[in-house]
Order: C-alpha cells, then sequence, then structure tokens
C-alpha cells in the first residue's frame, strides 16, 4: 500500500540522515566510480592467428600471416569487456621466418611500451613455430612485471573451430589482470596459461599443441585467469639481462644427434662464426664417440658446446652424467631443448664467454 504523502515526508529524510551514517566502504561501493579497464597493447607479428584459408574446410591449408591487427581485434568486440585495446603491427611474417633482428626489435618495443604509464599489459600475436623462442627471449630480457603474454593459433581464423579468437581473448584477460603481474612472459593456448619460459610446440596441427614439461602454469576460462602455480626460474625483474643493453646476438647454432652422426655439421657451424653450438644430442645430451674429438677441438678454438637432447619433454640433461663436462669443458642446457638452449647461449653470451659462468647461467634461467 502506497505511502501516504505525510508519511513520505517524515520518513524521506530519516532515510537518508540513516544513509549517510552507513560505514564509509558501503559509500565507497556506491560512490565510487566503475574501476577503469586495463590498457593492453596487441603487438602484431603475423602467423597463423592472422592466417586466412580458401574455405573453412581448410584448417591446415592456408597462408600465414595476412590478417592485419586491426581486423583481429574488430573480430572480437568482447575485447572491449576485458580491457581498453589498441594494435601495433610490428612485423606481418610467418614466424619460422623470425631473425635475431625480429627478437631485437620486438624486444626493444616490448620494453618501451611495459615502461609507460599508459600500459598495463602486452599481448603478442606470433605465429606457433617459434613462439617458444620469442617467449624465452622476452622472458630473459623484459625487465618489467607488467603482464606480457605471446599467444598464437593453430588453425587460421577462416577455418571451422578456429582457435585464434578464444586464444586471443583469453590472452587480453590475462594482460589486463594485475595477477598476472610478476609471473614472467606467459603463453595462452588452447584454454591454458604456460611459462613462456617452460612451453614448447609438442605437436604440428592441433589446437592442443603446446605442452610445458612442468606443467602450464594455469588456465582462462570465460576471460578470467586461474592460477595453481608459479615459475621457478629467473625471469624479467629478476634477471640479470636487459633488451637495453644487448645491441646483437652471437651467432648459435644447432646439430642434432643420430646414428651414423659425423662431426661435419657442427664444424660448418664453427667456420661459419657460430659463438656456440647446442648439441641436440641423443638420449641425456649423449655424443657419438665420432664426434667428441672434433668438439674437443671446436672447444679448444673458444667454440661453446652446449648439450641438449632431442629427447623434449620432461627431463633434463645432467652435468658429468654420461659425458665428462667438466673435463671437456662443455655445458649441460639442464631441462632446456635445443631451440631454447640456443636463445639462453645467445643471451648468456651478451655478458659473458666463461664456461663456468654459462652454466651457472643455465642453472637459473
Ligand atoms: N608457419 C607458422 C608460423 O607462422 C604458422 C603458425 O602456426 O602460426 O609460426
Amino acid at each position: 500500500m502506497p505511502l501516504s504523502s505525510q508519511l513520505r515526508h517524515l520518513l524521506l529524510p530519516a532515510l537518508a540522515a540513516a544513509a549517510l551514517l552507513l560505514p564509509p566502504a558501503a559509500h565507497a561501493r556506491e560512490a565510487a566510480a566503475p574501476a577503469r579497464l586495463a590498457k593492453v597493447v596487441i603487438l602484431a607479428t603475423g602467423g597463423t592467428i592472422a592466417g586466412a584459408g580458401a574455405d573453412a574446410a581448410s584448417s591446415a591449408t592456408y597462408q600465414a600471416a595476412k590478417v592485419p591487427v586491426e581486423k583481429l581485434v574488430a573480430g572480437i568486440p568482447e575485447l572491449k569487456n576485458l580491457a581498453e585495446v589498441r594494435g601495433e603491427q610490428v612485423f606481418q611474417i610467418a614466424s619460422e621466418s623470425f631473425t635475431n633482428e625480429h627478437l631485437l626489435q620486438l624486444g626493444r618495443r616490448v620494453a618501451e611500451l611495459s615502461a609507460s604509464a599508459d600500459v598495463d599489459g602486452i599481448v603478442i600475436t606470433h605465429g606457433t613455430d617459434t613462439l617458444e623462442e620469442t617467449a624465452f627471449f622476452l622472458n630473459l630480457v623484459i625487465r618489467s612485471d607488467k603482464p606480457v603474454v605471446v599467444v598464437g593459433s593453430m588453425r587460421p581464423g577462416t577455418a571451422l573451430s578456429a582457435d585464434g579468437a578464444l586464444n586471443l581473448y583469453d590472452a587480453v584477460a590475462v594482460a589486463a589482470s594485475s595477477d598476472a603481474r610478476g609471473k614472467g612472459v606467459l603463453v595462452t593456448m588452447n584454454d591454458e596459461i604456460h611459462s613462456g619460459r617452460d612451453v614448447s610446440k609438442a605437436v604440428n596441427i592441433r589446437p592442443d599443441a603446446f605442452r610445458s614439461p612442468w606443467g602450464p602454469l594455469g588456465m582462462v576460462v570465460e576471460g578470467k585467469p586461474y592460477w595453481f602455480r608459479l615459475p621457478a626460474k629467473r625471469h624479467t625483474l629478476n634477471s640479470e639481462f636487459d633488451i637495453a643493453r644487448i645491441q646483437s646476438l652471437a651467432p648459435v647454432e644447432i646439430a642434432y644427434g643420430y646414428g651414423n652422426v659425423s662431426d661435419t655439421a657442427y664444424k660448418a657451424f664453427a667456420a661459419a662464426g657460430a659463438k656456440a653450438i647446442i648439441h641436440a644430442g641423443t638420449g641425456n645430451g649423449s655424443v657419438s664417440n665420432r664426434v667428441v674429438p672434433g668438439l674437443q677441438a671446436l672447444r679448444a678454438q673458444g667454440v661453446h658446446i652446449v648439450r641438449s637432447s632431442r629427447v623434449d619433454g620432461g627431463g633434463f640433461v645432467l652435468r658429468n652424467a654420461e659425458q665428462p663436462d667438466d673435463k671437456y669443458d662443455w655445458v649441460a642446457a639442464h631441462d632446456l631443448n635445443p631451440q631454447k638452449a640456443r636463445i639462453l647461449a645467445a643471451v648468456a653470451l651478451t655478458t659473458t664467454s666463461d664456461s663456468r659462468e654459462l652454466q651457472r647461467i643455465f642453472w637459473e634461467y
């Protein structure tokens, strides 16, 4: 039954006065303006996430690096519920064609943006082939705790059940979340959040292609990150490396170990100027007895030998196990696969050429 006007006149001032007595929190909640959306910059480099195929059934036959960043962002209007997003087209290439110069140029832009008060998080759209190398490189050299999230897709946006849009939505959600700060460079693929250090591409044509041997750090579900683990190795603000102090990366090459192998590739790499060679060895980074003398000679010429393993996913190369690393002055790559070991060796060589220092760095990063 409606209040009489007389009673209303009596009650309203009393209710207003009572409202003023509410604890500040209640007032603050009602009065506060909605928290501003995080400002996220998407740096686009190409890859399948920017790819296009001839028809929807072409999920593995397509051209990478075709769709510009503006179209990627426009294709996901829901992004504006997560963050204030703007895009920059840094490159438009398939990532198998990345060079050290691409890594340095991208790293310098990421460093510049992460130093800006007008940027809360950064997303990098990237081809999946070398995504793990770029993510690890940035993890080593970007001196900021702001979220940097690298993302790709296994299918072009033109395909049935394309994975790029949700992967990018997840990446923006993580880059916009304050609890992603300080966790190092991250990778979002297939609903999972991985450490840029650990993750690698384990399958070449499925959306669940990316695996971390020690497991993902968390998941993104409906635009919300859920965390279950933290990185164990040094990264970003806790790294001794800084993109601002890196002018170039030394040539570091990878040679594969297998039955009947010879030392030809190692010698050719050294002759071409390699400062370190990553041995993608069998098993525990083992080296054929047909190759050991050649590697000892290269070490004597000043070329570093880093023993990684072609076995990728869940173990690590043990120093002085089957190979006398102390005697040969070689470096054990620990749990890093050959392509990650190449990145760390190249970054480490910007500050030292001492093999004991290199080994310390391989234990710590
Ligand atoms: N060629 C692959 C690349 O650019 C396509 C992809 O998977 O992103 O890495």
